[in-house]
């Protein structure tokens, strides 16, 4: 019903604007002079064509003075700086050209203006400028897009070289859990169907597998630093994404399939909690935080640095708050880590739930 009224209302109001311009244009009829522009009309309109230069241009300049900011801290894995020098080499191209083409755009607009008696010269074609401008185009792209697969061939080689980690990330509305391989590195098989919530089977662990035994079923990830990570996705329900962005990690979780990625943490939370950077966005949360704690809004406790592991597919109305904590540690604090929590095989002799 309330489809039915805005759709009338909107109806309505397109006709009332229609009508009104109808009389606007009668009520003109008369005033209506010769409405071909004169040499002063386009030299306004050269000048504002500057004016509008000089905005881009402004706002661009504005822009990386108040947002820069806002960006992701320096990476916190070993391909990220890579994967960080080909995103600023783009973007950096991507500057250089649209300020040349921006003011030459503008400013041939400003010098080609209409006036009275000038011709539009006829010029068929120019071999020599065509030559030029393909082929600097074509070989910067060639080169990008060379040293691109170059890059996405190293990160999505997914290998098990240098003895990694081997990590489920387990996906579903509107959480992440982790499932560790335990000692045998292996995972035990998996699948949905397997689900028993009353025998705290939460990931749908195949029980007679035994590589499944001592796989560690957890709500917080902890990965040593230095070791490679091989981490398996799997999703419950809907698509979803775990995106680390620290580590410049994302990739897919597909239902019904599993899907990889692997980085290597060189950073540890400690260690990214003094990075210059992140102190000051420490502190300008914390600000922002300390203003709302004073005027009484609940979550404004101050804010301490923390890897994140996001959900980056809008997968429901509680898409936002998918999120689960990374801690990245030295061995020996992962190691105390990991001999303390217990492995499914331990988990469904004794029946306890995870949380
Ligand atoms: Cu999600």
């Amino acid at each position: 019903m309330i489809t039915v009224l805005t759709i009338t209302v909107l109806v309505l109001i397109a006709i009332a604007i229609w009508q009104m311009t109808k009389i606007f244009e009668l009520s003109q009829l008369r005033a209506a002079k010769n409405e071909t522009a004169t040499d002063n009309d386009n030299k306004v309109n050269g000048y504002l064509m500057f004016a509008f230069l000089v905005f881009i241009y402004g706002i661009t300049i504005f822009s990386f003075y108040k947002y820069t900011k806002v960006l992701l801290p320096e990476s916190a894995s070993a391909h990220g700086a890579e994967y960080d020098s080909l995103m600023f080499v783009s973007m950096l191209i991507i500057f250089f050209v649209q300020t040349i083409t921006q003011f030459l755009l503008h400013y041939f607009a400003y010098k080609y203006r209409g006036e009275k008696g000038k011709k539009a010269l006829f010029y068929a074609d120019n071999h020599k400028l065509e030559f030029i401008w393909t082929i600097i185009p074509v070989i910067v792209l060639a080169g990008l897009i060379l040293w691109g697969l170059y890059t996405w061939t190293n990160i999505m080689d997914i290998n098990d070289e240098d003895d990694p980690l081997v990590v489920e990330l387990y996906a579903q509305q509107f959480n992440w859990t982790a499932r560790y391989a335990g000692e045998d590195n292996v995972l035990g098989d998996a699948n949905v169907r397997m689900i028993d919530i009353d025998n705290t089977n939460i990931l749908g662990l195949d029980e007679s597998d035994p590589n499944g035994a001592d796989d560690i079923i957890v709500k917080e990830l902890h990965l040593p630093v230095g070791r490679k990570v091989n981490f398996h996705m799997r999703s419950q329900d809907v698509l979803h994404s775990a995106y680390m962005p620290h580590f410049r990690a994302q990739m897919n979780c597909v239902p019904g399939m599993i899907t990889q990625f692997s980085f290597t943490p060189i950073k540890t939370t400690a260690e990214m909690r003094q990075d210059p950077d992140v102190i000051d966005k420490v502190k300008r949360a914390n600000k922002i935080r300390a203003a709302k704690a004073a005027a009484g809004e609940p979550n404004s406790d101050p804010w301490e640095y923390d890897y994140i592991l996001l959900c980056n597919k809008i997968c429901g109305k509680s898409h936002y708050n998918m999120q689960m904590k990374i801690i990245v540690e030295t061995q020996e604090e992962y190691d105390k880590w990991i001999a303390s929590q217990k492995t499914f095989g331990g988990e469904a002799a004794t029946g306890v739930a995870i949380k």
